[in-house]
């Protein structure tokens, strides 16, 4: 996977793009053999066929067979997994979304923890963040924007999402001897939920994290590059008066070997991506840390170490 250092949008983000099984393969680092084998012994996912009968695969299929190794490496039978792919979990998680935002207007924090643990028990830490925390969150504030609740409650329901967060970003690093990825926000950005859900999915998937947060000076952010020789940066921006000072922190991190990646709202649309250095990662954050994985595995090129945290996935007989 060549990357393009001024990328243009990751090919594995364009929500159109259809996928050859190398490029699947490569993104949720799952051997070919084993993908052949999942369609083949339990549907999952039913791949389109190119002319030369070649399967093609579009993003719903990334996401179930997201699903069906996430599911494997919590320790589901293959086959227990496909079942609760087939069964389609999104309608699933929206009551614990529900759960989290009544606990958060009742300024109940261990109501809004229990809504994440329960997504974290029934669906992983991916799902969990994609289809809980996230949402509820842009929720919340949808109702602080129509006056159903007060910042009181965005408040508390962030502090408790980042504790909940903060479980999964250990600081003491099992693999110190790794290029970091650093994460910041832009310099006059506050909004950090998102950046730290991307630390715990990163370190989930044995990567290690330097967070630099919210705030961050653009001098700081290049220092910490440097004096880290980061294997990547990931920068998020989530208002638009933020995104020039963001652009202007991202371009003082480019050097040959950090592979630079941004994402927030000040980046949603394409036009606000232009003469950005760097690949957009999308607003799906699993998606997103499947594709830093794989740019940082193949910037290792196999040299370096294997990230520790997840399970490998076993190569399935032919
Ligand atoms: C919590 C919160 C705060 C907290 C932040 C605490 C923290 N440590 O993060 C505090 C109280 C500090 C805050 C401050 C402000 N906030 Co505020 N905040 C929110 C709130 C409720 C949730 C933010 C959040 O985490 N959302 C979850 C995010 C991650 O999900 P998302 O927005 O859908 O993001 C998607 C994409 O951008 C992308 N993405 C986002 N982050 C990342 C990271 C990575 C790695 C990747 C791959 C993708 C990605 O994927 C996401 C999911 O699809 C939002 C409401 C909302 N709609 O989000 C308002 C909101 C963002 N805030 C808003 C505003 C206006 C402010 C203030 C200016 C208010 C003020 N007057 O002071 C300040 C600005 C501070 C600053 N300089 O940044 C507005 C922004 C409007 C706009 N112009 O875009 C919102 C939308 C509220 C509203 N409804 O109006 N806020």
């Amino acid at each position: 996977m060549r990357r393009d250092p001024d990328g243009p949008d990751g090919l594995g983000l364009d929500p159109d793009a259809i996928l050859t099984i190398q490029h699947v393969s490569q993104l949720l680092m799952v051997p070919s053999p084993t993908l052949r084998s999942w369609e083949r012994r339990y549907g999952v996912p039913a791949a389109r066929r190119s002319a030369g009968g070649h399967r093609r695969y579009s993003h719903d299929d990334l996401h179930d067979l997201r699903r069906m190794r996430d599911d494997i490496a919590r320790g589901y039978p293959a086959a227990e997994a496909a079942a609760r792919v087939h069964r389609r979990e999104i309608t699933v998680a929206d009551p614990l979304v529900d759960r989290f935002l009544e606990a958060a207007h009742r300024l109940d924090p261990a109501g809004v923890r229990n809504a994440l643990d329960e997504a974290l028990e029934e669906f992983g830490l991916d799902v969990a963040v994609d289809a809980v925390l996230l949402p509820a969150l842009r929720e919340l504030g949808r109702w602080w924007q129509i006056g159903r609740c007060d910042v009181a409650h965005e408040h508390l329901a962030t502090d408790v999402a980042r504790r909940w967060l903060a479980r999964f970003t250990t600081t003491e690093s099992q693999v110190d001897q790794q290029r970091p990825i650093v994460l910041s926000c832009g310099p006059r950005d506050c909004h950090g939920i998102g950046l730290e859900s991307m630390a715990a999915m990163l370190q989930a998937r044995g990567w290690r994290c330097l967070m630099l947060g919210a705030q961050t000076p653009a001098t700081a952010l290049r220092l910490a590059v440097e004096q880290s020789d980061a294997v990547a940066v990931v920068l998020v921006s989530h208002l638009s008066m933020a995104r020039r000072s963001s652009v202007e922190s991202l371009r003082g991190c480019r050097r040959p070997n950090t592979i630079l990646f941004y994402a927030g709202n000040a980046f949603l649309t394409r036009q606000a991506r232009q003469g950005v250095p760097g690949t957009y990662l999308g607003t799906n954050l699993s998606r997103a840390a499947d594709l830093i994985s794989a740019y940082v595995a193949a910037e290792y090129d196999g040299e370096g170490p294997v990230p520790t945290g997840r399970r490998a996935i076993p190569a399935e007989p032919r």
